[in-house]
Order: structure tokens, then sequence, then C-alpha cells
């Protein structure tokens, strides 16, 4: 078998730009050496066992079907054609299932029935949910998004789901609470990245602040193209925030904790000099590594110029006031 560490340089694989597989935070490295793991990793992130969970999420019929197709909110709308279901769905960042972006056939292995999750931290209702009672407390909507991936493709996509502030309503968040900490699943024998990647810190963790969860556009998805999502886009439950970078969306959450510590997230622990907890979209403040300037957009491959805040300055620019010194743009 081939086992070999990739090195932070040796391994440009698109052409617009390094994607976030490339980066491996030195001292991580270091400290892998160190303690002699044996890591597989991006390009050789072997899809050993090709068979299909008995459990997998295609394969159970989906509880939520007949919620769909919900209706459509026509105040969100775009500035440019939706992007090919054929090419959203087969091309996905989902590290969980490997580091490069064909991960939707082994996504299919996560099972989405039952799911589970857990509402805990500084609120007045905590709770465990199991995901179909807690879809039953929302009327699900369609709106359709732009989403810019910090590696600099775009795409367009139609998703369903509720906004996030009708969940705080639901959980009553203390008025102590000032982030919001979203933690996906952990299941190695599930997930293959989780199992070869042991050396990054999983569980994917991402954050916002009470502000922003309670700002319109913060949407909590459940499908896309009128359809329950299938495992690769975040199965059961995932989030949009249209105007930050594409990894601020964690997919498949268990667990949505309120706090007062400002979370430490997945990206900004591997990678703190790339990857921030604001990361606001903003053309004019480039990757250390690459420009931010203009996007590709998934499935045309034109080549569009990036907008500040994705587009949606109007809507969430009066987050940031007062917060200029800090690292609003990675
Ligand atoms: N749990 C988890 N969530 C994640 C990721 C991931 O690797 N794991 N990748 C993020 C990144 S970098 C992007 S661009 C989007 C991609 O969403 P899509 O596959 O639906 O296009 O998911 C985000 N959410
Ligand atoms: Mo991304």
């Amino acid at each position: 078998m081939l086992i070999r560490i990739r090195k932070p340089w040796d391994q440009v694989r698109e052409a617009d730009a390094t994607p976030e597989s490339v980066f491996l935070d030195r001292r991580r490295l270091m400290k892998m050496a160190g303690l002699g793991t044996i890591a597989l990793l991006a390009g050789c992130d072997g899809d050993s066992n090709p068979a299909k969970a008995e459990s997998g999420g295609a394969s159970v019929p989906d509880p939520s079907a007949p919620l769909y197709p919900a209706r459509r909110n026509d105040a969100f709308i775009l500035d440019r054609p939706q992007t090919d279901e054929q090419w959203a769905s087969t091309y996905n960042n989902f590290y969980e299932f490997g580091t490069h972006k064909q991960i939707w056939a082994n996504a299919d292995k996560l099972p989405i029935r039952p799911w589970t999750v857990v509402i805990d931290g500084m609120v007045a209702k905590p709770a465990s949910w199991a995901i179909d009672d807690l879809l039953g407390r929302f009327t699900l909507e369609e709106r359709l998004y732009r989403h810019r991936c910090v590696e600099a493709w775009s795409m367009a996509v139609p998703w369903t789901g509720f906004p996030l502030r009708a969940l705080l309503a639901l959980a009553e968040p203390l008025s102590a609470a000032k982030y919001i900490r979203f933690e996906t699943f952990n299941d190695p024998k599930i997930a293959s990245g989780q199992r070869q990647n042991s050396f990054y810190p999983w569980p994917y963790v991402e954050g916002l602040t009470m502000e922003e969860a309670a700002n319109d556009l913060a949407f909590m998805v459940t499908g896309v193209y009128g359809k329950p999502a299938a495992p690769q886009f975040g199965a059961p439950l995932r989030l949009a925030l249209p105007w930050k970078y594409g990894f601020k969306s964690i997919k498949s959450i268990v667990r949505i904790t309120f706090t007062d510590q400002r979370p430490e997230t997945f990206w900004q622990s591997l990678g703190p000099d790339e990857y921030g907890f604001w990361a606001n979209v903003n053309p004019q403040v480039p990757h250390p590594r690459w420009s931010q300037a203009f996007e590709r957009v998934l499935g045309t491959d034109e080549r569009r110029p990036t907008l500040l805040f994705n587009g949606y300055g109007e809507q969430v620019a009066s987050l940031y006031k007062g917060l200029e010194h800090e690292a609003l743009y990675m």
C-alpha cells in the first residue's frame, strides 16, 4: 500500500486555486511524524470498500420526502443561472469522506435516519431532537442562494430549509449566550476521511455570533433541488451562509451548542493563518496563497468577479460595524 505524506508545496490539483486539502499545519505534521502516526492523504484516499453500507443514505426511504417541494421564497433572487443539479451533486467538499471533490458515492454510506440533533448549552429549552420531529416544527421554504467556496469556485442552488432564527425561537437562548457552535457527526467507521485523516481535528466544528445567527440569510438546509438533500450535500441538516466562504456552511450537524465562548473551528485549528472565524467573502482580500478577486462558476467554468459579502452586503454589512480590527475576511 502506498502511504505518503503530501507536502504543502507539492500538490496543486486545480488550476484556479489551491484547495484547502493542500494545507497542513506544519506543527501538526511534525507532531504526527513524532508520534509515528501513519496517514493516508489526499490523492490516495482509497475507497477500499466500495460496497454500500446496508444503512446507506439512499437505500432508506426518506420520511421527510412528503415535505417537498417547499414553497419558494421569492425574496431571494439570483444574478446568474442556477447550477445544474448534476454538477452540484457530483462536486462536493466533505472532508469526512475524502479531501477531493468526488465524494458523492462515498458519502452515500452516511445513514441519515435515525438522526439526532442535540441542542444544548445556554438555552432555556435544551433538547435531543429526532430529525423528523425537529423538521415538523418548521415550515420549509425554498431559497435560491449563491455559494462561494474559499477555493474560488462558486455555484447557485435552490436550498430548502428554514431560517436559523426559527431554531433560535425554539431553543430560547439565554441572554448570556454570545455564539452558536455547530458540530458534524464523528464516526470513523462510516466516514473514510475520519479514519484516514485521523490527525484532522474531528469533528468538523463551525460557529456564528448570535447576531449573525439571527440574520434572515442564515439558513438551515434540509433539502436541495426540490427534494431531501442527498448525503453529499450534508444531509439531513446543514447550514447555508451565502455571504461567507463555503467552509462556514457546516454539513450533517449533530449538535448545536449555545455558548459565551467563541468556538474554535475545524479550519481555524488546522490553519489559523489562512482560515478564521468570520470568513466573510471579500474579493479585495486575497487568501495567503491565491487571489479571491474572481471565481470559477461550477459547470460552465465561467470566470466571474467575486462580490463583497458575495453580493449580500445589504443584508449583512451592518453586522460587522465596529469590528474592522478583526480579521473579517479570512
Ligand atoms: N462537515 C463538513 N462540512 C462542510 C465541509 C466539510 O468538509 N465537512 N466542507 C465545507 C466547504 S469547504 C464547502 S465549499 C461546502 C461545500 O458544500 P457542497 O458540497 O454542498 O457544495 O461545505 C462546507 N461544509
Ligand atoms: Mo469550500
